[in-house]
């Protein structure tokens, strides 16, 4: 059994709010949400962050970033939404396995950058 969460969530082992999965994706609520709407996908296959992700994973990397609008549409973001990826102990990474957070909700979620 991976002692990866995430990949135990992909394997059925832990529960979750599903929002999609195809053949290399899946993506679920965060069970912490920090906007009213906060999901993640991620790669099934297991790459523990974005400092560890190279060119054979651009294929899955780039079919997440052209997921990320229609998840975020179906999941009621017409209007926009914030992606964050979080790298490393800097980045302030809790799960090593790489994952994109869509966060969104009715207002602007107010300046970072
Ligand atoms: P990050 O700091 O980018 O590694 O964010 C990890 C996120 O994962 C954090 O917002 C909380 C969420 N999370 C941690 N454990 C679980 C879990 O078991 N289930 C779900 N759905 N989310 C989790």
């Amino acid at each position: 059994m991976s002692d990866c969460i995430f990949c135990r969530i992909v394997a059925g082992e832990l529960p979750c709010r599903k929002v999609y999965e195809d053949e290399d994706v899946y993506a679920f609520h965060d069970i912490r949400p920090a906007a009213p709407v906060h999901f993640m996908i991620i790669p099934k296959r297991h790459i523990a962050s974005l400092a560890e992700a190279g060119p054979a994973d651009a294929a899955v990397l780039g079919k997440i970033l052209a997921l990320a609008g229609r998840l975020a549409r179906e999941q009621g973001l017409e209007e926009g939404f914030r992606t964050i990826i979080n790298t490393g102990r800097i980045g302030c990474q809790e799960v090593y396995h790489l994952h994109v957070h869509i966060l969104g909700g009715p207002e602007p979620l107010g300046g970072m950058l």
